[in-house]
């Protein structure tokens, strides 16, 4: 867990605001006060250092810096040059490879940038569909990736007896690209709770003439530590958002160890889909890359796995079903129909808000249930375990989210109840384990 640093003097940049806009310091202070006291399980969401944060409020806001290294449309960049080659350099370190665009605004961006690289308009790529667990920019029908490219969708196993039910079913990917021959193979979710295999995923690409590209946004820190294998050097193109488990601002990055596909993305990314690159978002992302680096960062991802893994288990002593049988990495998919048919992700995720227990409603595999209502929940545990909670608490969270949930099936009365019995622990468990930028956000 990072410690907080006395030096990064965040109480002064928040008298500041406070002092200057009462109003924006008033509301940022309550979210602080709320990531404070409540267990943050939504399995995309972090708690960034004090140092990750104090980089990303700096006058490296005040500057345009269009292009590249060495390479601006702007005058004025040489300190901009200095950062943006140590986060590149940072992250090549990191991730093991040869070339690293640190641009990105988002994870959806990267993804852009990626196809925009390796894709005309029209062309075809294979990819895991949104509701089995891929992701937006995975094809959705109303995002770009669904508007611009014709996505052709592999399968999850579906068959109760089958020992690999809801994993990848690589006989469906290897029959989609044999089909549809797509320019592109993309691995990588955000709702997989397995390993993935990327040296199949390349096997299969071989075949169909396609490049694999790798989206590891949820598994950033889970690689970058060794805690699952590498993408490299499978993928021809690795993207990432830095803000999941790999603990970093909001952003994204593109790799790869290609030099035609690294001047192809450079293109793609600026001046294709971006136009100033946010240096302070990089400055925050060097940090987090040197962060990430250091001894204890594989030791946070061991803990990460290891809390996934109890909770899973609790949840499953208290008759919930963990799609796939149970998790590899950082996240599971709770079916809460198996506790009882009547039970929603959308029921689920509020009543435990209401505890203090914070996830999101999500699909289960073949769910029969709308998106804004699912049957599942998806939790994850990078939150939890960088404010320092270890297997005895995340027993502790099984046990709440069942009494919980119990309680709102018996009704509002009991529902109210119990829900204020557990934000009252929920709150005094939190107080024992402060967030490590809690100085910066108490008002
Ligand atoms: N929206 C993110 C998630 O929650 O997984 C993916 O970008």
């Amino acid at each position: 867990m990072p410690t907080p640093n006395p030096d990064a003097a965040p109480d002064a940049s928040m008298d500041t605001l406070r002092a200057a806009d009462p109003e924006v310091a008033e509301i940022i202070a309550r979210e602080g006060e709320r990531q404070e006291s409540t267990i943050e399980l939504i399995a995309s969401e972090n708690h960034a250092s004090p140092a990750v944060m104090a980089a990303a409020g700096t006058v490296m806001t005040n500057k345009y810096a269009e292009g590249y290294p060495g390479r601006r449309y702007y005058g004025g960049c040489v300190h901009h040059d200095s950062l943006e080659q140590l986060a590149r350099d940072r992250a090549k370190e990191l991730f093991g490879c040869r070339f690293a665009n640190v641009q990105p605004h988002s994870g959806a961006q990267a993804n852009m940038a990626a196809f925009m690289a390796t894709m005309k308009p029209g062309d075809s790529f294979a990819s895991l569909i949104l509701k089995d667990g891929g992701h937006l920019s995975h094809g959705m029908k109303l995002n770009f990736s669904g508007t611009f490219f014709n996505p052709v969708h592999y399968a999850l196993h579906y068959d109760k007896s089958h020992p690999e039910h809801e994993r990848i079913d690589h006989d469906s990917v290897r029959a989609v690209c044999r089909e549809h021959k797509p320019k592109v193979l993309l691995c990588g979710y955000s709702a997989y709770p397995r390993v993935i295999d990327f040296a199949k995923f390349r096997e299969i690409a071989d075949e169909a003439g396609a490049l694999l590209i790798a989206d590891i946004a949820h598994i950033a820190g889970l690689v970058a530590a060794g805690e699952h294998a590498s993408p490299f050097p499978h993928a021809h193109i690795v993207t990432t958002t830095t803000h999941k488990s790999l603990r970093g601002p909001r952003g994204g990055l593109i790799m790869t160890n290609d030099e035609d596909l690294n001047k192809a993305i450079n293109r793609a990314l600026f001046p294709g889909v971006q136009g100033g690159p946010l240096m302070h978002i990089i400055s925050a992302k060097a940090v987090a890359f040197g962060e990430a680096l250091r001894p204890d960062f594989k030791l946070y991802q061991q803990q990460v796995i290891a809390n996934a893994k109890v909770l899973a288990a609790s949840l499953t002593e208290h008759g919930y079903r963990i799609t796939s049988g149970g998790t590899d990495n950082h996240l599971m998919l709770v079916d809460l129909t198996a506790r009882d048919d009547n039970l929603t992700g959308k029921d689920a995720e509020a009543w435990l808000e209401r505890a203090g227990i914070i996830t999101n409603k999500n699909g289960v595999p073949d769910d029969p249930r709308p998106p804004m209502t699912t049957s599942g929940l998806r939790l994850g545990t990078p939150a939890t375990t960088t404010r320092g909670f270890k297997e005895a608490e995340m027993k502790r969270i099984g046990a709440w989210i069942d009494q919980v949930l119990s309680a709102g099936m018996k009704g509002e009365s009991e529902l109210d109840k119990v829900a204020d019995t557990v934000r009252a622990e929920v709150r005094e468990l939190c107080a024992q384990h402060p967030l490590p930028h809690a100085t910066r956000c108490h008002a």
